[in-house]
């Protein structure tokens, strides 16, 4: 009987076929989240936008951690010089004070105070576990597996320009500062993105470890559409955990 390529499972994909099993999972994208649709709607009230912006702000502040976990585990010099660049990227580096203080103006420009979110007072538990699960993976996986779990953000700059596009019209109440940090992500993403495919699609060889990166980027996907799971009963069910204890 003559098994051809596509019915053997032990043959690896080529580096466009994986690239594509990777971007086939765009459909499970947390643009496609119901919230992002009512936030890109223009259906949100100010409470879930702040709501949305304050539990957003533990991410990022979780970012850095999460790309200097990868790198503690990292012995290849090449790579860590571009991935440090994430880093700063959050942090800030020189004058450019960076992304996490970009998140911050946006929290101002919500209506939200920067100790508001600095405290993540408003962090919802379910939250905190989905983007803690994310640095404890970065912290425990190989490096390389960490790195690719990062590769969610092929599908980021759609979001960032939907949120550029949307929002002055739908949440005309937004200070226009607030925008700075989608605009800077835009490009930012892109890069990352080139860098972290370059890593995925060299590092995974055999079939097994191909179909594992899939699950692999499943996870993340995961993280990301529960962290809205979380929000939605929170700020549009409004039954945020123990609302009726
Ligand atoms: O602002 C985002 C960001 O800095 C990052 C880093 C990257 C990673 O290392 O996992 N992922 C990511 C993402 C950011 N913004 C999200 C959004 O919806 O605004 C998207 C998210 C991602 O796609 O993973």
């Amino acid at each position: 009987m003559k098994v051809t390529v596509e019915e053997n499972h032990n043959q690896p994909w080529t580096r466009e076929e994986f690239e594509k099993k990777l971007r086939d999972k765009e459909k499970f994208y947390h643009i496609n989240h119901e919230f992002h649709i009512l936030m890109n709607s223009g259906k949100l009230d100010k409470k879930a936008i702040q709501g949305w912006v304050a539990n957003r702000f533990y991410y990022q502040s979780a970012i850095p951690v999460k790309d200097a976990s990868i790198m503690s585990n990292c012995w290849d010099r090449d790579v860590r010089r571009s991935w440090v660049q994430r880093i700063l990227d959050h942090d800030g580096y020189g004058d450019d004070e960076g992304g996490i203080e970009a998140w911050l103006l946006l929290g101002e420009a919500v209506g939200l105070t920067r100790k508001e979110l600095l405290s993540h007072e408003h962090l919802l538990p379910g939250v905190k576990f989905a983007i803690d699960a994310y640095v404890n993976f970065a912290r425990q996986q190989p490096w390389e597996i960490a790195a690719s779990s990062s590769l969610t953000e092929m599908f980021a700059p759609k979001i960032h320009q939907k949120r550029l596009d949307n929002w002055p019209e739908f949440y005309p109440w937004i200070d226009k500062e607030g925008y700075t940090y989608f605009r800077k992500r835009l490009k930012e993403a892109r890069r990352d993105v080139e860098h972290g495919l370059d890593i995925t699609l060299d590092y995974y060889k055999t079939r097994e470890q191909q179909e594992r990166m899939l699950n692999v980027l499943q996870f993340k996907l995961d993280i990301l559409w529960t962290m809205l799971d979380c929000m939605w009963m929170a700020y549009i069910e409004d039954k945020p955990p123990y609302h009726n204890c």
